[in-house]
């Protein structure tokens, strides 16, 4: 008695049963048993195309993540010209340098290179009052923005110290230079 209850219920031993169930699928009826859609294979296209849908989010969010500089340049005084940064310290990569000439009276510029050591001093030219490009190899410039004007710069910076600064005369030996530190 027992047995033959198990078996009516079981589908295995009830064919009827059998064809019920396989038909239950509101999706695959007329579809031929062998090419209906399975429970598991549903579930590894859709876990796919979550996984491909997070990698393109992981993918966007490290774009908009760009490393970003912000580099003000300011002159109260001829003698008092400052270049700050804000981060001061960057992981290597794509850097974007975004200038700001917050001085509203003179012109400047911003000058990027990388340091030999973080110690290194730059050759300066004395009668000329500026740094001696010609012996420097330097990485990119952003010129004559205009007093209260804005210019861009993107490098890729290895690990190490860079200095930036303005090459107008007599501006960097008013302080208008400052070092970013980049890491690995
Ligand atoms: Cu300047």
């Amino acid at each position: 008695m027992a047995d033959r209850t198990i078996g009516a219920n079981n589908r295995r031993h009830n064919p009827a049963l059998r064809r019920a169930q396989t038909n239950a699928c509101p999706n695959c009826s007329g579809v031929p048993t062998r090419r209906r859609h399975s429970f598991v294979s549903t579930y590894l296209t859709t876990s796919r195309s979550v996984l491909l849908a997070l990698a393109l989010t992981l993918a966007a969010g490290h774009f908009l993540a760009a490393t970003t500089v912000n580099v003000t340049e300011n002159g109260k005084t001829e003698d008092a010209m400052t270049l700050t940064l804000e981060p001061v310290s960057v992981k290597a990569g794509e850097v974007t340098f975004m200038v700001k000439n917050a001085d509203p009276i003179d012109e400047h510029e911003m000058n990027l290179m990388r340091l030999k050591s973080a110690d290194q001093k730059l050759p300066f030219n004395a009668k000329k009052n500026h740094v001696d490009e010609s012996q420097l190899k330097t990485l990119g410039e952003v010129e004559d923005i205009k007093p209260g004007a804005s210019g861009k710069l993107t490098a890729t910076l290895k690990p190490g110290t860079y200095m930036l600064f303005c090459n107008i005369k007599g501006h960097y030996k008013a302080g208008m230079h400052n070092t970013l530190t980049v890491t690995k």
